[in-house]
């Protein structure tokens, strides 16, 4: 089938390019971890939503398959079928279209002008360095009522695209199939749904009107995004458990060829979640068209609050954070140029887009409060308010931190403290009750190991300010026993553990407690995280005997290997919490390091701890119990 392919100019320079990506993924994907993985699958999914900005595709199809490989399927004008209008071979013979777009790195999705090209993928290079990453790739086109393949192997053609059906007559789009390479991504890693998810409904919130259904074969789920209303249906999701205080403000406004557009709701929560996207893509480190959100959005309130009178002269103006607590907001750009300050940082740079972002946002919001004073008073009693509290928790937090520096050489009680004091060497564990905290003093290393049992759930934190916090039994058992200090005031230097362990039940209540702490630690306590000093425990799943040999699993595929092997003569204890273990076998399977596993805590996990958290800790009940419910498979799988 396959006719041997001779190489010409341009397919000499698609031949070095993909050794190239090969060679160097970090600097096309961003390296060979889950992270760079999930990439490839953004990169070709960003080509479809490129169609449907550019107003050709209202549907995309993304599909995990059961042997790992992925399939895009958008219903597009489907990619060229023939020659490539400039790239050429030695012989003056065109390329095919499809093998420029798919195999010249760079080249991207759109050519010829006409495009308006922004999205993309954050290198901009294209699905090119998705197939020369992948074992195999296959194209699908369907166009003038013909369905067509090529197909590639490590980003190489097999022989010339070819017809393999047929279609309807106005059927047209592209499927891009592919599996990733083993020989590229070595560690064990797979795609994870969640975080899948999370980007899709992203994209599909910033681009309106495109459905986007997202199934996975491996463990048969699926979801299916559509939300008419774009980003302000994004806002009312992330407001879907907070009372807000007015409508969605929405601005769409194009000026120099760059599309600007903006959805504003302040709610009663005392948190601000704003999100940012350049060509739908989240751009977490912000940057320009985030920096002219939010400083207009203060000044519009403050010149409002100055010109009704609810601001008095005597009055300071009210500082950004002041306007920020219970915002919540997305803006999202469409620039034809896009400038992100590094490979790896998701910042948007272009200094016009702080303009532009601040002109469109400033005039229509300085609008809505005109037109709507009801609204404009609820929210400049808002902003007062934060002032207030933040001049009170300041107060109050200088108070506890002079009464701590008092307190500082009493530990809190229930800490079971070690004798070694270089904390080079030392370790907190943090863990979930009384009857497990007395296990793990029993079963510890005294020498430099110390226990600090939580009682219960601490503070809810979202709901509740840094006074609050700080006033807070368990919180402030483990505030002292760490030795840093908290927020502006915490001080790495103090630390007394070198190793801070969170070790829960592997249970819902466990899951919750972790969520709990992980989001105190990220909010309050951030370098403790950056510094890698957060831990969490792994404590086995099952004890599994046989004849005189035990053996500790800490997974059901590891439990079910093993079961394999020994057959069904092996007696099975599962357990369901660290209570059921004894010292000894605490010490053995969580504590020793000589046999433990500690998995790292990264910002990555804390910032998603503390987007579950808000959704696990707001104050109405039903969404909380949709979250478990959608959840319920995969929670099941966890603790049984
Ligand atoms: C080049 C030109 C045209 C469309 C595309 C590429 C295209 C690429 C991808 C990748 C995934 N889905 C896609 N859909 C379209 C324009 C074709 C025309 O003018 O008809």
């Amino acid at each position: 089938m396959a006719e041997k392919t001779k190489y010409d100019v341009s397919s000499i320079q698609a031949l070095e390019g993909i050794e190239h990506v090969r060679k160097r993924p970090g600097m096309y994907v961003g390296g060979t971890d889950i992270k760079a993985l999930h990439h490839l699958v953004y990169e070709v999914v960003d080509n479809a939503i490129d169609e449907a900005l550019a107003g050709f595709c209202t549907r995309i199809d993304i599909t995990i398959n059961k042997d790992s490989s992925v399939a895009v399927t958008d219903n597009g004008r489907g990619i060229p079928v023939g020659p490539h209008p400039s790239k050429k071979d030695a012989n003056g013979k065109p390329m095919e279209t499809v093998d420029v777009v798919m195999t010249i790195i760079g080249a991207g999705g759109k050519f010829g002008g006409g495009g308006y090209k922004v999205s993309g993928g954050l290198h901009g290079v294209g699905v090119s360095a998705v197939n020369a990453l992948s074992e195999w790739m296959t194209t699908d086109i369907k166009r003038d009522g013909k369905l067509w393949r090529q197909e590639y192997k490590r980003g190489i053609p097999q022989g010339k695209i070819r017809q393999v059906g047929k279609v309807e007559k106005d059927e047209t789009g592209t499927t891009q199939t592919f599996k990733f390479d083993k020989q590229i991504f070595t560690e064990d890693i797979d795609y994870r749904f969640d975080t899948l998810v999370q980007r899709f409904r992203e994209m599909s919130f910033v681009t309106r009107g495109v459905t986007i259904r997202f199934v996975d074969e491996r463990a048969d789920r699926e979801m299916t995004f559509y939300f008419e209303g774009g980003i302000t249906s994004f806002v009312r999701y992330l407001n879907r458990n907070r009372e807000n205080l007015h409508p969605v403000v929405h601005v769409e406004k194009e000026i120099e060829g760059v599309g600007i557009e903006a959805a504003i709701q302040y709610t009663d929560a005392y948190t601000e979640s704003v999100y940012s996207f350049a060509n739908t893509i989240n751009t977490i480190d912000g940057g320009t068209h985030l920096t002219g959100l939010r400083s207009s959005l203060t000044r519009v309130i403050n010149d409002y609050a100055r010109k009704s009178g609810l601001l008095k002269d005597a009055d300071p103006n009210f500082s950004g954070d002041d306007t920020r607590e219970g915002l919540t907001a997305i803006v999202s750009v469409k620039h034809p140029g896009p400038q992100f300050e590094s490979q790896t940082k998701v910042k948007l740079m272009n200094p016009e887009v702080q303009t532009y972002v601040t002109q469109v946002v400033g005039e229509s919001f300085a609008t809505f409060l005109e037109e709507n004073p009801q609204a404009a008073k609820a929210i400049v009693a808002k902003c007062l308010t934060s002032a207030r509290a933040r001049d009170a928790a300041r107060k109050a937090r200088d108070l506890v931190i002079r009464k701590s520096a008092l307190e500082s050489l009493t530990l809190p009680g229930k800490l079971a403290d070690c004798s070694e004091r270089d904390s080079n060497r030392t370790e907190l564990y943090i863990v979930e009750g009384d009857s497990a905290g007395g296990s793990a003093k029993q079963g510890r290393d005294r020498h430099f190991q110390a226990i600090l049992p939580l009682r219960g759930k601490i503070l809810n934190t979202e709901r509740a300010r840094l006074d609050k916090i700080l006033g807070n039994n368990e919180v402030k058992a483990l505030i002292s026993a760490l030795g840093t200090g908290i927020g502006d005031n915490f001080d790495l230097e103090g630390l007394r553990y070198g190793r801070i362990i969170i070790m829960t039940d592997a249970d819902v209540d466990g899951s919750h407690i972790r969520t709990l702490l992980l989001t105190f630690f990220f909010r309050y306590m951030p370098q403790l995280i950056e510094e890698g000093h957060l831990y969490i425990a792994q404590p086995p799943l099952y004890r599994i005997a046989h004849k005189n040999n035990v053996k500790y699993v800490y997974s059901d595929k590891e439990k079910d290997k093993l079961i394999k092997e020994i057959g069904d003569k092996a007696s099975l204890q599962r357990y369901k919490g660290l209570g059921e273990m004894n010292p000894d076998q605490l010490w053995e399977t969580t504590m020793n390091p000589a046999n433990r596993t500690l998995l790292l805590v990264t910002v990555d996990d804390a910032a998603e701890a503390d987007r579950t958290f808000d959704m696990l800790m707001g104050d109405a009940v039903d969404p909380r119990k949709k979250f478990i419910q959608t959840h319920a498979k995969s929670v099941r799988n966890l603790d049984i």
